[in-house]
């Protein structure tokens, strides 16, 4: 599975139009794709990634950030599949029911159900407005007009949601778009340690020593301590549950 973001050229839905300034790959996910679904699971790859504001380009547009992505089967429906993209990372506490999607943006799920590393369907959500009473429309599963870089907003179903609501945009297809905790994982103070010279563009703060490492080693998942939950950060998910046979057209 590839997942996208991408800023639109203009702000109507439904015309076709270029979409080229952001693109971001899970490479793992594209080679396991959808056919992970239905083969043994000895063949299923697990993928680690995950990108906050790695760039100061991308610090300063955090709605265009994909920080994780997550495809797992239901854990309440045996035929269904989850999808989840998380965007905006680095919400702070109590901030996360005032932060918004990027309705300049288009994020989709793209889906490559033949091992060739081109999307066959994609399915994607358009924000309009801000505020918490945000739109979503969903479109997809759907086989795209265009794929790689140049994209087209596809028809979206009728049924819109809300931000920060669970709604039905079609039968069969549950879809959660808001602010949740930030579930990945990491423990940057320790990471400071074996790479001090990352710090200091990330905390302002001069190091000592920037190129000697003061340890060479993560600490123990006993010791270790979780950068972003200590800080309480929010992501916004943009969560997709559908039956797995729908990927598969
Ligand atoms: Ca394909």
């Amino acid at each position: 599975m590839q997942i996208a973001i991408q800023r639109l050229s203009g702000s109507q839905m439904g015309d076709p139009r270029e979409l080229v300034t952001l693109k971001h790959l899970v490479k793992k996910l594209v080679a396991v794709g959808v056919a992970a679904l239905i083969l043994p699971a000895v063949l299923i790859t697990r993928a680690y990634s995950s990108d906050h504001a790695d760039t100061p380009n991308i610090a300063a547009n955090p709605g265009q950030d994909i920080t994780d992505v997550f495809m797992f089967p239901s854990p309440t429906n045996a035929n269904n599949v989850v999808l989840v993209m998380n965007v905006h990372p680095l919400i702070g506490p109590g901030e996360g029911t005032s932060t918004y999607f990027d309705p300049n943006v288009l994020y989709q799920f793209k889906i490559d159900n033949t091992g060739d590393a081109v999307e066959d369907l994609v399915i994607q959500a358009k924000f309009t407005g801000t505020g918490a009473t945000q739109k979503v429309a969903i479109s997809g599963p759907i086989r795209p007009s265009t794929t790689g870089n140049s994209n087209k907003i596809e028809h979206a179903f009728g049924t819109t949601g809300v931000y920060n609501t669970t709604f039905s945009p079609t039968a069969g297809m549950t879809v959660f778009a808001g602010p949740r905790e930030d579930p990945f994982f990491f423990d940057l103070d320790q990471f400071f340690t074996i790479f001090p010279d990352r710090a200091t563009p990330i905390t302002g703060t001069p190091v000592a020593n920037p190129n000697q490492p003061q340890s060479t080693t993560f600490r123990s998942l006993a010791t270790a301590q979780d950068f972003l939950s200590v800080h309480q950060f929010n992501v916004l998910s943009i969560v997709v549950e559908l039956p797995k046979a729908s990927l598969l057209k």
